[in-house]
């Protein structure tokens, strides 16, 4: 049987959510009927303490619509320089908002409030006018990083005595909660908007919901229509969702405890670097010293572990609902047999 490391995104539902989905009332959204979908939006508003909340079929279209929400053609964004938004969201800042990103070189993913200062520009016709700073937490490229409360608060009194709106790309804010005993709603708090993904570590099959206040949460709804993501019968979805936030939260820490057992196997190989202490939730990231990403990568396939080159010599393992800690411990050998087997495919060449 493959060990999927490639993505938390690769969970399906579980028979208990497929029930809760197939079992699910709906009605159409667009006409704001469907009571699933009703009944999610409520809840996700409440755990992270905000107004409202509205569903949308991909974390990447709450992202989009939420910065769309907040700028004009020739706007600024500050963010990360490797965070999802700018980094994997297909040039969406530039094509979906006509904005320009200006990034931040953050330490796995981390940035701080003096950072930002650094960036702010002063009122001038000659500059792009900053509108908005994106956090990301966990930080995906970052190796699920998680971004410390105090320093959010200290970036959002700085928005606040600038009068930049403040959003967070939380697809895995639950990581972040489950990691530090952190509720959704303290994280919440200091942002005027979050977006937070059900198809990741929590394993629902589709879509993400973006939360913010009820004026902010009106126009979000009018580009999610314009963006193409206004949904009829999505109660379908919208309970697979409901049933993951009430029922799969809490056991993300048992990824976290895989993850640290695979960061700990993996540092024991030779030609892979790694600092299990740098693995603070379910993902992952490792450097291949001498073996090409891709390669390892591929070789690992034939084996029957998938894992995905974020580099040419880094490579990403996500641990995830699909995959029991007897698995995981097996992945540290498999892997220590693809470097010994491609070692000697190298030095022969
Ligand atoms: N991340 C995916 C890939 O797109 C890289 C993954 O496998 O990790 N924010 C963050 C922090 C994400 O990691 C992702 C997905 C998204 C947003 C976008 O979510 P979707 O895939 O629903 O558009």
């Amino acid at each position: 049987m493959l060990i999927d490391l490639r993505s938390d995104t690769i969970t399906k539902p579980t028979p208990a959510m497929r029930e809760a989905m197939a079992n699910a009332e709906v009605g159409d959204d667009i006409f704001g009927e469907d009571p699933t979908v009703n009944a999610l939006e409520a809840y996700v508003a409440e755990l992270l303490g905000k107004e409202a909340a509205v569903y949308m079929p991909s974390g990447t279209m709450t992202n989009q619509v939420a910065l769309r929400v907040y700028t004009e053609p020739g706007d600024e964004i500050i963010l990360e320089s490797e965070a999802h938004i700018y980094y994997y969201e297909g040039g969406a800042p530039a094509a979906l908002s006509g904005a320009i990103c200006r990034l931040i070189k953050g330490d796995k993913g981390i940035f701080t409030a003096e950072d930002v200062e650094g960036e702010l520009r002063p009122e001038n016709p000659h500059f792009p006018r900053t509108k908005l700073v994106c956090l990301e937490n966990t930080h995906n490229r970052g190796g699920g990083s998680i971004f410390p409360l105090s320093e959010i608060e200290a970036i959002a009194r700085l928005c606040q005595s600038h009068h930049l709106k403040l959003h967070l790309d939380g697809a895995r804010l639950w990581n972040a909660c489950a990691a530090t005993g952190i509720s959704e709603s303290d994280y919440a708090k200091p942002f005027d908007s979050v977006s937070v993904c059900f198809s990741k570590g929590l394993g629902a099959p589709v879509g993400s919901a973006l939360v913010g206040s009820q004026e902010m949460i009106q126009r979000a709804r009018r580009f999610r229509k314009m963006f193409g993501g206004g949904m009829r019968q999505a109660g379908i979805i919208a309970a697979g969702a409901l049933y993951a936030l009430k029922n799969h939260r809490e056991r993300l820490l048992e990824d976290h405890i895989n993850a640290k057992i695979l960061a700990k196997g993996l540092q024991q190989i030779e030609g892979i670097v790694i600092s299990p202490e740098d693995v603070q939730t379910n993902i992952v990231i490792f450097q291949t010293k001498n073996i090409p990403a891709q390669v390892l990568e591929q070789r690992l396939q034939e084996l029957g572990v998938l894992v995905l080159a974020t580099g040419s010599h880094s490579i990403r393992a996500v641990t995830n609902l699909m995959v029991t800690q007897e698995q995981v411990e097996k992945v540290p050998e498999i892997v220590e047999s693809a470097m010994r087997s491609l070692k000697s495919v190298i030095s022969y060449q």
